[in-house]
């Protein structure tokens, strides 16, 4: 190949030498104007994902360039993971270059939750964490909510700038983009960038044509091995995102109870109390109530079976157990969040909780979101 080519879907350079390395396209494929992977176009056509590893070094220079020139910055996080997705470093990336914070997947929330009043909780919470967006958007990118919004702020705003949309892996940073321009441009525009719920699936940037001759331009994510995400098996990941809008189960509990999610994590309390533990979850993992002094051993006996997600195989590849206590003081409502599987809403009696879950995810309180 003389001059070089990307792939339109992850940005990847095309090359038909090897076949286990980023932008493999067969040059029969090549040849007839094709300018897919054949990795993406497995993604797209048949669900699958073959990995291949980013260059976690090679990111972070591309993040760095953004804040050496003149740009606009598009950060996406995770509604349903906005601890896991928050990347709170951002300012020292992109310098002193305009930001807005778009909070995607408001599509899995109870329709009953009020825009204003996540919005008022999100801006508390990423200033409390150092970031100033210019502004807060909620969207589904999925659901086509909110982005019409977005559009016209940035058509107002940007000036004469590029827009960079940033953020972790999977937070639906391509499906954004897709949307915008399918929005701007309808039928017209034959790009569709790859999405998939395998992090990692973005592998360079890739530059859009956008407004006034400036480009919109999507990036790979930056991966945070702290979410559950980027630890379990494919049927496992399948199982714990969320697909559709959740619904909160609500569990009375009267002393010494625990609660197992599958057999991802097991959440107990301790004393004998009297709380509501309201859980957010994919709506496929089933949980288990029992009594405390039998989770051990119900754990032991029935992982994998009555206790899955995780399947018997994926359970394996988990890391064991690690625990988390924490002291509810009962003043008012918090979540304890389990990165990238969902959170509980505690409300009740002062009591202390632990919580377990595969050592290296991230547990943490924060005041009740919902
Ligand atoms: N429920 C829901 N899922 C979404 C939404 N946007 C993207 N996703 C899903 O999130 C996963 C990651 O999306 P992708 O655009 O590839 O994320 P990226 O890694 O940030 O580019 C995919 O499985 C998408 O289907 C949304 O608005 N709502
Ligand atoms: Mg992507």
């Amino acid at each position: 190949m003389s001059e070089m080519l990307y792939c339109e879907g992850c940005g990847a350079i095309l090359q038909t030498t090897d076949q286990t390395k980023a932008g493999f396209i067969p040059s029969s494929a090549l040849e007839t104007g094709n300018r897919i992977c054949q990795r993406c176009f497995r993604i797209k056509h048949y669900n699958e994902v073959i990995p291949i590893q980013m260059d976690e070094d090679e990111f972070l220079e591309i993040l760095h360039s953004i804040g050496q020139t003149d740009n606009f910055v598009v950060q996406i996080v995770d509604l349903f993971d906005i601890d896991g997705t928050l990347i709170s470093g951002l300012p020292r990336f992109i310098g002193h270059n305009p930001f807005i914070l778009v909070a995607n997947k408001i599509d899995l929330f109870p329709k009953s939750v009020k825009y204003e009043k996540i919005k008022h909780w999100l801006r508390k919470y990423v200033n409390e964490h150092g970031l100033f967006p210019e502004e807060i958007f909620l969207i589904s990118a999925e659901k086509n909510i909110g982005l019409k919004e977005v559009i016209h702020y940035l058509e107002k705003e940007k000036g004469n700038r590029d827009v960079f949309v940033v953020g972790a892996t999977n937070v639906g940073k391509s499906s954004f983009i897709n949307q915008v321009i399918q929005i701007l441009k309808g039928k017209q525009s034959h790009i569709e960038l790859t999405t998939s719920r395998y992090p990692g699936t973005t592998l360079n940037v890739v530059r859009i044509p956008f407004i006034d001759g400036k480009d919109i331009i999507d990036t790979p994510g930056i991966v945070n091995h702290k979410r559950f995400s980027e630890w379990v098996g494919p049927k496992t990941l399948k199982a714990i995102l969320p697909n559709k809008t959740v619904k909160p189960k609500v569990y009375q509990l009267a002393g010494e109870q625990t609660l197992f999610w599958g057999g991802l994590a097991r959440i107990d309390q301790v004393g004998k109390t009297r709380n509501n533990f309201v859980c957010y979850l994919a709506n496929g993992i089933s949980i288990h109530r029992t009594k405390r002094e039998n989770a051990d051993e119900i754990y032991q006996k029935h992982l994998g079976e009555l206790l899955k997600p995780p399947t018997i195989e994926e359970a394996k590849q988990l890391p064991p157990f690690a625990k988390h206590d924490f002291r509810f003081t009962g003043r008012n409502k918090v979540d304890i969040v389990i990165s990238g599987l969902g959170w509980v809403a505690v409300d009740g009696e002062p009591t202390n909780i632990e919580v377990y879950v595969p050592k290296g995810i991230s547990v943490h309180l924060r005041d009740a979101l919902i």
